[in-house]
């Protein structure tokens, strides 16, 4: 199945580690895309032109992150990332909609921070920073139910922390969430997460 994504995104990052944390690291071969390539290439295969999207081997495009996601949890016998069934299977739904929500608004916050000061909106950067507040406080409340080893909800919320601190938003968030800042540092240590971390800035 060939995958396209870019370096940074948040979200083919959760499919990455996905495919790692279910014994399946290359189901996918990941087409890296510059910022450049993305517009051209992904259109004509996913029409919001989005990464990650993945062509499968029978010519059907996937997207999003939350679809191709679980299809990558049902290709495997092991322990399943999204519980087929019962309250589990709607808290990690959510919690990764959590984490898929706080990279959103990370997104924004950091596209309207690039902006020149005349065409820059401090409304939609106090808005959506307000969303990364909320998120970080909910993520760090609910710490302590976090699965071990994570499951698809806690690969979102770390994808989405990982791009925070990439992109410089919120950047103190560790001092003031320590649960989550605790939890966080142990789940980088995880081989699918230190293989996948964003290194070059794109
Ligand atoms: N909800 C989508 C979001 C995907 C997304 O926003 N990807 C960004 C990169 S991080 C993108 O491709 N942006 C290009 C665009 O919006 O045109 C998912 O979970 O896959």
């Amino acid at each position: 199945m060939q995958g396209y994504a870019t370096v940074a995104s948040p979200f083919a990052r959760k499919v990455r580690v996905a495919a790692i944390e279910t014994g399946q690291r290359d189901l996918i071969e990941w087409r890296m895309l510059s910022r450049e390539e993305r517009p051209e290439v992904v259109p004509p295969i996913n029409p919001l032109g989005k990464v990650p999207t993945v062509l499968l081997d029978n010519g059907e495009a996937l997207y999003d992150s939350p679809v191709i996601c679980a299809y990558v949890d049902s290709l495997h016998d092991g322990a399943k990332l999204i519980p087929a069934e019962g309250p589990d299977r709607w808290t990690v739904l959510r919690r990764e909609a959590l984490g898929d929500g706080l990279a959103e608004a990370v997104i924004a916050v950091a596209q309207e921070s690039q902006k020149s000061p005349d065409m820059r909106s401090p409304r939609v950067i106090e808005r959506q920073g307000a969303k990364v507040a909320a998120a970080l406080a909910a993520l760090d409340a609910e710490t302590k139910t976090f699965r071990d080893p994570p499951s698809m909800g806690e690969i979102a919320a770390a994808c989405a922390l990982g791009y925070m601190e990439y992109r410089g938003v919120a950047a103190d968030w560790r001092e003031s969430h320590g649960r989550l800042a605790a939890w966080y540092a142990q789940i980088l240590a995880r081989p699918s997460f230190a293989e996948t971390m964003p290194e070059d800035k794109a």
